[in-house]
């Protein structure tokens, strides 16, 4: 049955844990247990041991940000679970190991990453990850292609999409803060003010983006393209300077790959476009930004390379047959095929970022970014730019034909 976990409890259930307390090692009562979550909904709890530490993650029945009266159902303890060992079989090494998981306690324990931190802090640091681009591409193209259709048959994609059918709770949550919200007037919007109030307000009647971000959230609800982690903001990638990890994928669900890739595209540009705001030695600084746009460069161009290079040679889906593609002129033509099919998906991946970008500065769910910006009206410089880059990127999306577009873009936007 299901009750919220205290030290105490923790401390019991996971000696009973044979893998777990031997993980821990020594006796129960000398094993420190701290509550840590710092995110939007869940608890999350660290416990060390004499030998090994573990992170457990449970469920809250409600929002944590927002209190008991915003309900939320604990199954997305199970969507998680689900996507965590699908993503550890598709991307192996790229997600934290799971040790166990209960699924009434609406609970998930974890290896504990260590000495790993939560890349926005590290990108609010201006620490740099060499290993990121690398790594999170391979995650992006095994995990999206490796679920779609030109990698699995009709009938095992069916299956993926009913396994995860059931998560429409955490979905609608998007729908609305990243869809919806930030375009009306609803209470729990918050945006730096005054400075924003005339941006907040031209953007609710500004029907241009309203056409472009309804075009995203029909993507969004009609597109299951994929199983997306569909949350991978830099809140949700844990990093070292040798090691990237994926963690959190609670709203997992098949889904337009471009939610995806926006979504690390959108807060690597929010980390360029803050990078103004914090204190750092204007080399220090140069050295960051300059890594942050590679970095968005790099996270498009390698994606791409191992998507296509996973379309070449792991393509056992039912979509384009092979049998359809024979000969030089099929292989050419499916070759070309390929290239219209990533021209698509560069501009869903535009939209989507830019619909994450302002649902971090005009909604309910900010980022560290520009919220540890000291001087607000230097936070609002910071988060207009970004404000008015992603306006352009959403309405004008088929203006940007380049990740080097986007990035230009930028660096301009600097200068606003
Ligand atoms: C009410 S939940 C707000 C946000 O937190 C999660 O990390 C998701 O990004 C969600 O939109
Ligand atoms: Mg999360």
């Amino acid at each position: 049955e299901y009750r919220v976990l205290h030290e105490a409890d923790l401390r019991d259930y996971l000696a009973a844990l044979p893998e777990v307390a031997a993980r821990l090692g020594g006796a129960p009562a000398s094993w420190s247990i701290s509550e840590v979550g710092d995110g939007n909904l869940n608890l999350v709890f660290i416990v060390k041991g004499a030998a090994g530490g573990v992170a457990v993650k449970q469920a809250l029945p409600y929002v944590r940000l927002v209190g008991e009266s915003w309900p939320l159902p604990l199954s997305r303890s199970h969507y998680e679970y689900l996507a965590l060992t699908h993503q550890a079989r598709l991307a192996p090494g790229l997600v934290p190991d799971v040790l166990h998981h209960n699924e009434a306690l609406a609970l998930v324990v974890m290896e504990l990453l260590e000495p790993h931190i939560i890349m926005r802090k590290g990108l609010v640091a201006g620490t740099t990850y060499p290993r990121f681009v690398d790594d999170i591409t391979t995650f992006l193209a095994r995990t999206l292609f490796l679920s779609s259709d030109l990698a699995v048959t009709a009938a095992e994609k069916k299956e993926g999409i009913a396994a995860f059918a059931g998560n429409h709770a955490l979905c609608k949550i998007t729908e609305d803060l990243i869809f919806t919200d930030p375009y009306r007037i609803v209470e729990q919007n918050r945006w730096t003010q005054p400075w924003l109030d005339a941006i907040a307000a031209a953007f609710r009647e500004d029907l241009d983006l309203h056409v472009a971000i309804s075009r995203l959230k029909l993507k969004f609800l009609n597109a299951p393209e994929a199983l997306i982690h569909g949350d991978l903001h830099t809140g949700s990638i844990m990093v070292t300077e040798s090691q990237t990890k994926v963690i959190d994928p609670e709203f997992a669900f098949y889904g337009p790959m471009g939610f995806d890739i926006g979504a690390v595209i959108a807060n690597l540009l929010m980390a360029y476009l803050a990078s103004s705001g914090h204190k750092r030695s204007p080399g220090d600084r140069r050295a960051f930004e300059a890594w942050v746009l590679e970095t968005v460069e790099g996270a498009w161009t390698d994606f791409v390379r191992k998507f296509l290079e996973l379309w070449r040679t792991e393509a056992k889906g039912d979509a384009y047959p092979v049998t359809l593609f024979g000969g030089e002129a099929g292989a050419a033509r499916l070759e070309a095929e390929r290239q219209v099919y990533m021209a698509r998906l560069f501009q869903d991946t535009v939209g989507f970022s830019a619909a994450k970008i302002i649902r971090r500065i005009l909604g309910l769910a900010h980022n560290i970014d520009f919220e540890l910006i000291e001087d607000p009206k230097r936070r609002a410089i910071c988060e207009a730019r970004s404000l008015r880059l992603a306006r352009a990127m959403m309405v004008d999306a088929a203006s940007f034909r380049t990740i080097g577009a986007v990035t230009k873009a930028a660096r301009d936007a600097r200068d606003w």
